[in-house]
């Protein structure tokens, strides 16, 4: 497929996205959520993948939902879905193909993330931050929305709840250093050094055994909603099949006869 608003790269098992409409911020239009479902499969299927790096092309990293885009559908109500249908079809889809690929991906965050930017990046596994960048939560408000794509999930999750509340409303920037004491984001770098982190890590995360990173994965996705007996039992079930692998036998075994 060619593809018109991201660019979609594999080099030595890790795969970049990068969302490409610099003109607006990389802000989502119809055909970045078809391209980048397109490449999300990709992800999913290419088992040289490894590792996913999302990024934005320019100084933005996502600016959310494209209102220019949206207004259009307003105009034109006859033909537009309702913006319920719009986050069930596109953007819940793509969050959740984020979250329940059990392959690791890495935010870069190159420039600003606002409304749906900021969820598409809490939906990822690592963040990197660029010093000079910023979440905009409250853009969901300044236009009468709530937060969407997952953020009202993701922020109290992450950063617990005032913290989330706050950031929705009161905060015009929430800047990397913030986002950084908020354990928001894992790392914060000079913007040059955003992806090269990334890659770094991705690099790193490439050498552990791929079916132990995914049920990983897993295990902690189910763990935000699971109670401690539930994650016992689910921890016991994923460790048989892991304890079964032939990586973890061979793992032990270098290990024991020290060798790599
Ligand atoms: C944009 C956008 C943009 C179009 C910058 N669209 N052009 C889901 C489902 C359905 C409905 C609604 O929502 C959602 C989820 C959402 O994401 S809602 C939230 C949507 N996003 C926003 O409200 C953010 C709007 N953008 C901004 O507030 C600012 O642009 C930020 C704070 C991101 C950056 O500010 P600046 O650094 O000052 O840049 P700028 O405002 O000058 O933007 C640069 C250009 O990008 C500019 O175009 P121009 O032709 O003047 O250079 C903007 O119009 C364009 N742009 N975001 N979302």
């Amino acid at each position: 497929m060619a593809y018109e608003t991201l660019r979609y790269e594999v080099q030595e098992g890790v795969a970049l996205i990068t969302l490409n409409r610099p003109d607006v911020l990389n802000a989502f239009n119809e055909r970045m959520f078809e391209e980048l479902q397109q490449a999300l499969r990709m992800v999913e299927r290419d088992e040289a993948v490894r590792a996913v790096i999302l990024t934005g092309a320019g100084r933005g990293f996502c600016a959310g939902q494209d209102l220019a885009e949206m207004r259009q559908r307003y105009e034109r109500p006859e033909e537009a879905v309702s913006i319920g249908e719009h986050l069930r079809t596109r953007y819940n889809p793509l969050i959740l193909r984020i979250r329940n690929t059990e392959k690791p991906f890495i935010a870069a965050i190159n420039g600003v993330a606002a409304g749906a930017g900021c969820s598409l990046a809490l939906a990822c596994d690592l963040r990197v931050m660029a010093e000079n960048a910023s979440f905009v939560f409250n853009a969901f408000a300044k236009i009468a929305l709530i937060p969407d794509s997952g953020s009202t999930w993701f922020l109290p999750h992450l950063v617990g709840y005032a913290r989330a509340f706050e950031a929705a409303t009161l905060m015009d920037r929430l800047e990397a250093a913030q986002a950084l004491a908020w354990g928001l984001v894992n790392a914060v770098t000079p913007a040059e050094q955003v992806l090269p982190t990334a890659r770094e890590w991705a690099a790193r995360l490439r050498e552990l055994p791929p079916r132990a990173v995914g049920w990983l994965k897993r295990a902690l996705n189910r763990a935000l909603t699971f109670t401690l007996e539930q994650s016992l039992e689910y921890e016991a079930y994923l460790q048989d099949a892991a304890a079964r692998t032939p990586e973890h036998r061979e793992r032990v075994e270098a290990f024991l006869q020290r060798r790599r």
